[in-house]
């Protein structure tokens, strides 16, 4: 017998329970907490320092030559809430990674779709189907699934990151696939801007004259995002909002769409001083702080944020944000999914 098997004081029952069970049967007249008034969420509120990461980071750096570590440095920040499972949330997975000056994390693929997000460092570049983009602190770059990706770091500063992946997502519908890949020797330390960017990051509203003819992939065909264009929209944007918060969202310039099917990423600007309005979406969310002090609410947990810290909102978790100083946080959530499937719901909530 494999299946659990019920119990009940009346014997004649309680056999019945024994037989059904016999037959990997279960009474859904026992079961609680199946279909729940609002979502029954075992991801908790959780903040990891940048202090801590950063010092942890240091000691992989010494201990873990990167192939002894396999391919890629990497620490999974593991949700507390998830009896020890290796992601962040029930459906995301997020991950610091380390590259030290002159390393290499070989080629590969995956069906899991996965982004980086740069906290620290500038120099290295990750390779994408062949195309090779630089990452630079504040950078968003995309690596889609499927696609080809291999980062070197032929600088002299080392590297740190924040990777997101789907991966609890690809991996509860039994649809993950990986692939070693051919590693580059080319040397890019010189790489020229990404042909991604040349075709489809010149400029809002100015996309090849053909983009759409032929074939456009699933994800956006722009993989990178830099930190400047996304300094200047947040700052345009605030000029005209009164409020101290603002938002933007990183999209495909192509179409109207997230930058890739399961991931949505947002960058948010909250003013010195300012509390945002408390909300709550369906969906969890990884938020890494780019610059900034201040504090987040999250039901009943509260964590102080710097530079660096990164935390995880479960579904329908109300939180709110403060600002000690200018904030800036960098968000990747699994929106897409919800939205595709009619699940996604949010809403403000009054104090
Ligand atoms: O850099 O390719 O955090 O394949 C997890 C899986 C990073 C990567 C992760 C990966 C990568
Ligand atoms: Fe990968």
């Amino acid at each position: 017998m494999s299946t659990r098997r019920f119990t009940s004081d009346d014997p004649e029952l309680d056999r019945f329970y024994s037989d059904i069970a016999a037959n990997d049967l279960q009474p859904l007249w026992e079961m609680r907490g199946l279909l729940t008034k609002t979502p029954s969420v075992a991801t908790v509120p959780h903040r990891w320092s940048m202090s801590e990461l950063v010092k942890l980071a240091a000691q992989s750096g010494d201990l873990v030559p990167i192939e002894r570590g396999g391919d890629r440095r990497v620490l999974a920040l593991s949700n507390p809430g998830l009896g020890g499972a290796p992601y962040i949330s029930s459906t995301l997975w997020a991950a610091v990674q380390f590259l030290l000056p002159g390393e290499l994390a070989p080629a590969h693929r995956h069906t899991p779709s996965a982004l980086r997000f740069v906290l620290d460092g500038a120099g290295a570049y990750t390779v994408l189907d062949g195309d090779p983009v630089t990452m630079s602190q504040g950078d968003l770059i995309l690596t889609p699934a499927w696609a080809f990706h291999e980062h070197h770091n032929p600088s002299s500063e080392s590297m740190m990151w924040l990777d997101v992946l789907d991966l609890p997502i690809v991996a509860g519908l039994d649809a993950v696939f990986f692939e070693e890949g051919p590693s580059e020797e080319a040397d890019r330390s010189q790489a020229r801007r990404s042909a991604s960017e040349r075709r489809f990051g010149q400029g809002a509203g100015l996309m090849p004259a053909t983009a759409g003819h032929g074939f456009l992939p699933e994800h956006s065909p722009l993989t990178v995002y830099r930190w400047l264009d996304t300094d200047a929209a947040l700052t345009a944007l605030l000029e005209l909002t009164e409020s101290g918060d603002a938002s933007v969202r990183f999209k495909d310039p192509t179409r109207s769409r997230d930058v890739m099917p399961t991931l949505r990423c947002e960058m948010r600007r909250v003013l010195s001083g300012t509390t945002t309005a408390a909300e709550r979406q369906t969906g969890s969310r990884v938020c890494a702080v780019f610059s900034g002090t201040g504090r987040v609410e999250i039901d009943d947990c509260e964590f102080d944020l710097g530079p660096g810290d990164i935390f995880v909102v479960p579904s329908w978790a109300v939180y709110r944000l403060h600002a000690h100083s200018d904030l800036d946080i960098f968000t990747t959530s699994d929106a897409p999914v919800l939205d595709a499937l009619a699940l996604y719901r949010d809403e403000k909530v009054e104090p």
